[in-house]
């Protein structure tokens, strides 16, 4: 949950990435690392990985800015995306106040993307929250492997399997190459940030 440290003057939200296994969640955050400045990016971590599989979380905190004389700082987590993690999937969504769900286009993947976005919204009742009012943006990711052995999902397509009632932003993107990883970014701390303020000011 977002909270505020007015000693510091800051705000910090948490930020996580969901989505099937080997979508791209972790690659993600491995791309802003890389790009980010270093006073806008602390250390990234990552906890508990079998080769490039995540069993645990990632996180990276960023400061992404200042509004109204307070630091924005936002901490992003991925989850692991194996079916099997899903306790650890529901440790790593307590207090979230922003969802970027990574979608893999690969057209073998969709039953996949469907079941975990499933898996997203019934955790998220569990936890009391309701999808409809977290902030969320679908990312279809490797759309850098159009052309390739295996067909990809056609963004309508996607939109359709994913999207059609949530009717949140949708992005395409390639996070190995970082094409769309910093608009998803943009996005999703625009909402988290319009969110976390509304919180704070109801209470
Ligand atoms: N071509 C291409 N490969 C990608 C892209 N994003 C991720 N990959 C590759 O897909 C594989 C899985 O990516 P990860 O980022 O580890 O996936 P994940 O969603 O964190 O997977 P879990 O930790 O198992 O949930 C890696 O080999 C990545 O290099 C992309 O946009 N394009
Ligand atoms: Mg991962």
């Amino acid at each position: 949950m977002a909270f505020i440290d007015l000693a510091r003057k800051e705000i910090n939200c948490k930020v996580v990435f969901y989505g099937p296994g080997r979508g791209g969640k972790t690659t993600n955050l491995i791309y802003l690392h890389k790009a980010l400045k270093s006073n806008a990016k602390g250390k990234m971590v990552s906890i508990d990985t079998k080769g490039d599989r995540t069993l645990f979380f990632d996180f990276l905190p960023l400061a992404i800015g200042k509004i109204r004389g307070l630091d924005i700082k936002i901490q992003l987590y991925t989850v692991p995306g194996q079916v099997m993690y899903n306790a650890t999937r529901k440790l790593v969504l307590k207090g979230v106040d922003g969802i970027v769900f990574v979608a893999d286009s690969l057209s073998v993947q969709k039953e996949k993307n469907i079941e975990s976005l499933e898996n997203l919204i019934e955790n998220i009742q569990e936890e009391n929250m309701d999808i409809k009012n977290i902030p969320l943006v679908l990312q279809y990711n490797k759309r850098d492997m159009d052309g390739g052995k295996i067909p990809l999902l056609s963004i309508e397509e996607m939109d359709q399997d994913l999207n059609s009632t949530l009717k949140v932003p949708s992005l395409p993107a390639s996070a190995l190459k970082g094409t769309g990883v910093f608009d998803t970014l943009k996005t999703i701390s625009k909402l988290t940030i319009r969110y976390v303020s509304q919180k704070v000011v109801g209470q």
